[in-house]
């Protein structure tokens, strides 16, 4: 059995046992569950240390997603680090073609060049690789899934699956179920994006621009172009010949891609904003034939992972900081747009972490395993 390590005791590097299966399936659940009779996976993932990799691991407990054997994965800078799961501690590793040998799923949440090597050799070891970057979500031959939108698409993988922006995944969640029941013609939206999208570098950031202000000082830039403490800046990722950033491009193609509709109009404004988790997303949607807030709240109601916030008599609308650390994607504000016939304003929050990255991740294994799929 490779890599899973749990130390016992105080902890120290001499005490360090490797578990075979049974035993950790034993320790990382309670008894009573019934593990033994549940097919249980080998697990790698690769970005272990990073805001995603670290949510990715909590919510593997939480969900008891059945782990047979977990590596962790990241820089040498990371190696040695001890993460906490279950009632141990795993050590983490470097990150090498090797450490993937034998994994039957591999998480990855690093960067792009790395999404592109460990995809392609996960693929060639029989692995399935679920991908948190954007290096494979245009590929043809990479499913793009949100499993309350487009669970069928896991079918037709090939040891490659892509998760959706962070961005993205609300505004889908939100859009798809309308759009079954009334085509949407046209999506404007504007994002309000925290900085833990940029990872804990630009979580630092924040904080030490935030203190340094209080105190009548000053923290410079070095995650972002400028300061992004009490500022909002109209640029998430790079910027395009277009006139657009990458990030505003991806809304678009991922939105298609995920609602198989490739000519769907949408355009959108990427914003990052000095909140610590959770973005949000005002969206103005223009459909085929009227519809009423009504008719949107009663359909969204009932949209699986998705909840309605919206009673603006007491103030209660969708916020980041309500929505950060949760699973659903928050929607409210929801009003027919008066400038314009057949659409919806509305606005969403959801925690980018979680269903924007990790959650979704475990989601797609959990739409697999119960597919036979692997
Ligand atoms: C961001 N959407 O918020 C990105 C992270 N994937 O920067």
């Amino acid at each position: 059995m490779a890599g899973l390590q749990r130390f016992s005791g105080d902890g120290s590097r001499s005490r360090i046992m490797t578990l075979t299966a049974p035993v950790v399936a034993s320790i990382l659940y309670p008894i009573g569950v019934v593990m033994s009779q549940q097919k249980q996976f080998n697990i790698a993932v690769i970005g272990a240390t990073g805001v995603v990799g670290r949510e990715f691991l909590k919510i593997a407990e939480e969900r008891r997603f059945p782990v047979k054997s977990l590596r962790l994965l990241a820089t040498e800078r990371s190696a040695g680090k001890r993460i906490p799961f279950g009632e141990g501690e795993i050590t983490v590793e470097v990150t090498t073609h090797d450490a993937i040998k034998g994994a039957d799923f591999v998480f990855i949440s690093a960067t792009g060049a790395i999404s592109k090597e460990y995809g392609e050799v996960s693929r060639d070891v029989g692995a399935i690789a679920i991908d948190d970057s954007s290096a494979w979500r245009q590929e043809a031959d990479v499913p793009l899934v949100i499993p309350e939108v487009n669970p069928d698409d896991v079918m037709w993988h090939k040891n490659i699956l892509a998760i959706p922006n962070c961005s993205t995944t609300p505004l889908v969640m939100c859009a798809w179920p309308l759009h079954k029941q009334n085509r949407i013609t046209r999506i404007i939206a504007d994002t309000y994006q925290s900085v833990s999208g940029t990872g804990s570098a630009a979580v630092a950031e924040l904080e030490a621009q935030s203190r340094a202000w209080a105190k009548g000082e000053k923290s410079p830039a070095s995650v972002y172009p400028q300061e992004i403490a009490f500022n909002v800046l109209p640029h998430v990722d790079t910027f395009l010949d277009s006139g657009y950033t990458k990030e505003e491009w991806k809304m678009t193609a991922e939105t298609r891609k995920i609602m198989h509709e490739p000519d769907l109009p949408l355009s959108a404004t990427c914003v990052r904003v000095p909140v610590f988790f959770a973005h949000s997303v005002s969206a103005h949607i223009e459909f085929e034939k009227p519809i009423k807030a009504a008719d949107v709240r009663a359909i969204l109601k009932d949209a699986p992972g998705v909840i309605v916030q919206d009673d603006p008599a007491t103030n209660s609308y969708p916020t980041p900081l309500a929505s950060a650390h949760k699973d659903a994607v928050f929607v409210g504000r929801i009003r027919e747009d008066s400038s314009k016939a057949n659409s919806i304003a509305m606005w969403i929050s959801t925690d980018n972490i979680r269903k924007g990255a990790a959650l979704n991740a475990i989601q797609i294994a959990e739409e697999m395993v119960k597919r036979g799929l692997v």
